[in-house]
């Protein structure tokens, strides 16, 4: 009983000229890709025979998503974030590009121009009463030799799973910081231990994944860009150990070698020497970049951010 008509030559046609293609003026990659794009959804109206009222639901999500800005969560949540690092991954691997510490989504709440420190740096601004957090460790090559003057360019929630300048009661760059390693590749860190993050429960995203049966929470976890002349960017996380969310994020970036043990600890001389009082918690997470091939693999990956220039 479907209607078909996009195999016909008149639709194709119709295709072929909405796309621009009959023109000479124009982008000849979005004039493929839209075409592409109509095709695929001419295709999807007929097979699955997606209703006016269904199609129209649509185009009015696709509002509410820009108006709250969360085409990028929308993306995470849907698992394509992650699909396009595994397709950087097998890419990496045919072209034997193998080792150090793996890519992970970068999500889509970065902001670009944090407070750059040597060595070390304090990220929280000392107005949420989180459980103190120390994270040291070393960024090395692949050959295990340590890398000085890298930057640890840093970002993570508060405890209410929320980041500064997206969320506008946080002061500005809270929890965000760059930190350049040391002589011996070294950089360490005084935050607060940041709880896993939940999309927002009214927004679109959440309202699409409800239709899905699917929860919009992600673990604990800290994010990191890690960058250095000569090396190859990494775009990155730690996901913190004995989150109930570990194995079970919505965006899908949890991978094995990025989970970080998280100590607790109530010694109150080591909370001394640390400078604090009471309950802390420690991690140490080393990262190792690869060479980078061309000059452009030593950048991150061209995509609009807040304040990047
Ligand atoms: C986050 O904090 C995040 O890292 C991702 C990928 C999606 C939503 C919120
Ligand atoms: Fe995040």
């Amino acid at each position: 009983m479907s209607i078909r008509l996009s195999q016909t030559a008149h639709a194709q046609q119709f295709l072929e000229e909405v796309s621009g293609n009959l023109n000479d003026a124009g982008n000849p990659r979005a004039k493929a890709l839209i075409y592409r794009i109509l095709r695929d959804t001419v295709n999807i109206i007929e097979d699955l025979e997606v209703t006016p009222q269904e199609f129209w639901k649509a185009v009015n999500y696709l509002n509410e998503l820009g108006k709250n800005q969360e085409a990028g969560l929308l993306v995470a949540g849907l698992g394509l974030e992650h699909y396009l690092d595994l397709l950087m991954d097998e890419a990496d691997k045919e072209a034997g590009k193998t080792g150090g510490t793996p890519r992970t989504i970068e999500g889509p709440l970065y902001v670009a121009g944090a407070p750059l420190c040597k060595y070390e740096a304090r990220l929280d601004d000392g107005l949420d009463p989180g459980v103190p957090l120390f994270m040291r460790g070393q960024v090395r090559n692949i050959q295990g030799k340590p890398v000085a003057g890298a930057v640890v360019d840093v970002w993570q929630a508060n405890t209410g799973g929320t980041y500064s300048w997206f969320d506008d009661t946080q002061s500005a760059f809270n929890l965000r910081r760059r930190i350049e390693t040391d002589a011996q590749g070294n950089y360490r860190f005084r935050s607060i231990v940041p709880s896993g993050y939940g999309c927002p429960p009214n927004g679109p995203t959440q309202q699409l994944l409800d239709q899905l049966g699917r929860h919009g929470q992600r673990p604990a976890h800290i994010h990191f860009f890690i960058s250095a002349p000569g090396h190859r960017h990494l775009t990155t996380q730690i996901n913190l150990s004995g989150d109930p969310y570990l194995h079970d994020d919505f965006a899908y970036a949890t991978r094995d070698e990025l989970i970080a043990e998280i100590r607790f600890s109530e010694d109150q001389d080591l909370a001394r020497e640390f400078g604090v009082q009471g309950r802390f918690a420690q991690i140490d997470f080393d990262f190792e970049l690869q060479p980078a091939v061309v000059a452009l693999e030593q950048t991150r990956m061209e995509r609009v951010r807040a304040l990047e220039e």
